[in-house]
């Protein structure tokens, strides 16, 4: 029996499960579960890396208990990193991607190179938090941290780092900095040279499956092998998509909505710069997607009820949200507004005044938050299919957000295509056969899928009275206010 230890660090929840292989089929066991959400630190929104370094340690000695773990990888959030010194500490706290603070760097880039030159070089869909944004921002903040930094480590690198002393960059979360050539797969020289970033501090880039090094001996658990998984979290997201037909179209449902399929190589066509599609880096593929505001919108309303102690569970939420009128208040969920507002209430009333009529009770918000994300997902598929010349046949959706019954029967109908729900906890199973990969147990990606549809269990949505969605669709291409959008 071969035993991982697969960490994933969620945007708003962190987990340590527990893989168990016993050369036929793989099971996952949840041992450690904490939670993510950054901290106000003074000026700025920032990641606790000490807590969540912690709780990494603390899951796995929950894993260990009496037999040792064969391997250990780690994936999380894009984008965010930390800068350390030549003693391998902190230079300054980690910021979080939510904070507001990185736009100075979209305008300071914008000094530097055009938004078409930086798409055509990376394949990289403009987000204003992304690594380069935030290293400008940071650079023209306080000039002398790039001079005290050694290296720049994307999370779950330095997280791999603290584990085991070796500062080294992974393929599919590098991508996501902004910085990665979209021909040779490798920091760009030229953009860099370009942004007056300096070349040293950019570890080299390992491929997912690739070993690490022995983690030193932290804890309890020894000294496992520490590998490279897909270290983006919705690289390993896409890896466990358990659909036998690829390329295939999925939605890597969480805080984040992930809408896209994969492609062998980057597509940086107009279309695909014009509708701001990302090529992200995968397993042997590219990822064309698209980032949709996902069910971080739900999540902050339920927060801010709770705080007025009119917290309900989402069971019963959902049950308001389909007992309300449908397609009465629609919003662009990807207008900027959503990323950090002080209320979320007070943006979606905002919104749908623009449009019309604000929601009032419970069921109506959810109702609203729900179909505008959805109807924002056929947006996008539709801007897929022109943009790759693909043809659905159905959807994956993986994630926790795959467990919303309600969402994905109205994916199904929106969509006019079948839903296929599950596996819900689709990161860590990505990250757990790539450490069987890394191990020489499984010989290929396509082993790794067929291992994943063996071993979970998938739930099927059939599109039903897709025609009610044509007229709410129309209105909503109305509303819908991405800068990039096609003509
Ligand atoms: P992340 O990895 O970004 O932290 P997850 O993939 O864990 O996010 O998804 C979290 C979301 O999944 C929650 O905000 C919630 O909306 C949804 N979710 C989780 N569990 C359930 C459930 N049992 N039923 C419906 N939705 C759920
Ligand atoms: C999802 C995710 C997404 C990124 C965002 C920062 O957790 O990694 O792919 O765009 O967080």
């Amino acid at each position: 029996m071969l035993r991982v230890a697969a960490v994933d660090l969620g945007a708003s929840s962190g987990r340590v499960m527990l893989g168990l292989y016993d050369g036929a089929r793989l099971t996952l066991e949840e041992r450690h579960r904490f939670s993510t959400r950054p901290v106000q630190m003074g000026n700025h929104l920032c990641t606790d890396v000490a807590q969540l370094h912690a709780h990494v340690l603390r899951g796995l000695d929950a894993c260990h208990q009496d037999s040792r773990l064969d391997a250990v990888g780690i994936d999380g959030w894009a984008v965010d990193f930390g800068l350390v010194n030549d003693r391998g500490e902190l230079v300054a706290p980690p910021r979080h991607y939510r904070d507001p603070g990185h736009e100075a760097g979209v305008v300071r880039a914008g000094q530097l190179i055009s938004s078409d030159e930086l798409f055509l070089e990376t394949g990289i869909q403009h987000l204003p938090f992304n690594t380069i944004y935030q290293l400008l921002a940071l650079q023209s903040e306080a000039p002398d941290l790039m001079s005290r930094t050694a290296w720049l480590l994307l999370l779950p690198d330095l997280l791999n780092f603290f584990l085991t002393g070796i500062p080294r960059a992974e393929f599919t979360n590098a991508t996501t900095t902004q910085l990665v050539s979209a021909e040779t797969g490798d920091w760009s020289e030229k953009l860099l040279a370009r942004l007056g970033l300096p070349r040293r501090m950019f570890p080299d880039i390992a491929a997912p499956g690739a070993t690490l090094g022995p983690a030193r001996r932290l804890t309890a658990v020894g000294a496992p092998q520490v590998v490279h998984v897909a270290s983006h979290d919705t690289a390993s997201a896409v890896v466990a998509v358990p659909a036998r037909r690829q390329p295939c179209l999925y939605i890597s449902s969480g805080t984040w909505s992930l809408v896209g399929t994969t492609v062998p190589s980057p597509i940086t066509s107009l279309p695909a710069a014009k509708s701001n599609f990302s090529n992200e880096g995968g397993v042997g593929h590219y990822r064309l997607l698209k980032n949709v505001m996902g069910l971080w919108i739900l999540q902050e309303v339920q927060r801010e009820w709770a705080a007025a102690d009119q917290a309900l569970s989402l069971a019963q939420l959902l049950r308001e949200a389909e007992e309300s009128p449908p397609f009465a208040h629609l919003f662009d969920p990807d207008h900027p507004r959503f990323l950090h507002p002080p209320s979320m209430l007070a943006a979606i009333r905002e919104a749908c005044e623009e449009g019309g009529r604000a929601p009032r009770e419970r069921g109506e918000v959810v109702r609203a938050i729900l179909e505008s994300l959805v109807l924002k997902y056929r947006w996008v598929v539709e801007e897929l299919a022109r943009i790759t010349g693909y043809s659905f046949d159905a959807v994956h959706v993986v994630g926790g957000g795959s467990q919303n019954a309600l969402l994905s029967q109205w994916t199904a109908d929106c969509l006019n295509l079948p839903v296929f729900a599950g596996p819900a906890e689709a990161s860590a199973w990505g990250n757990a056969v790539m450490q069987l990969v890394a191990l020489g147990e499984l010989g290929s990606l396509d082993e790794a899928r067929e291992l994943i549809r063996t071993s979970v269990d998938i739930r099927v949505y059939e599109p039903r009275a897709s025609e009610m969605w044509e007229e709410p669709y129309k209105r909503f291409c109305d509303l819908v206010s991405d800068p990039h959008r096609a003509s």
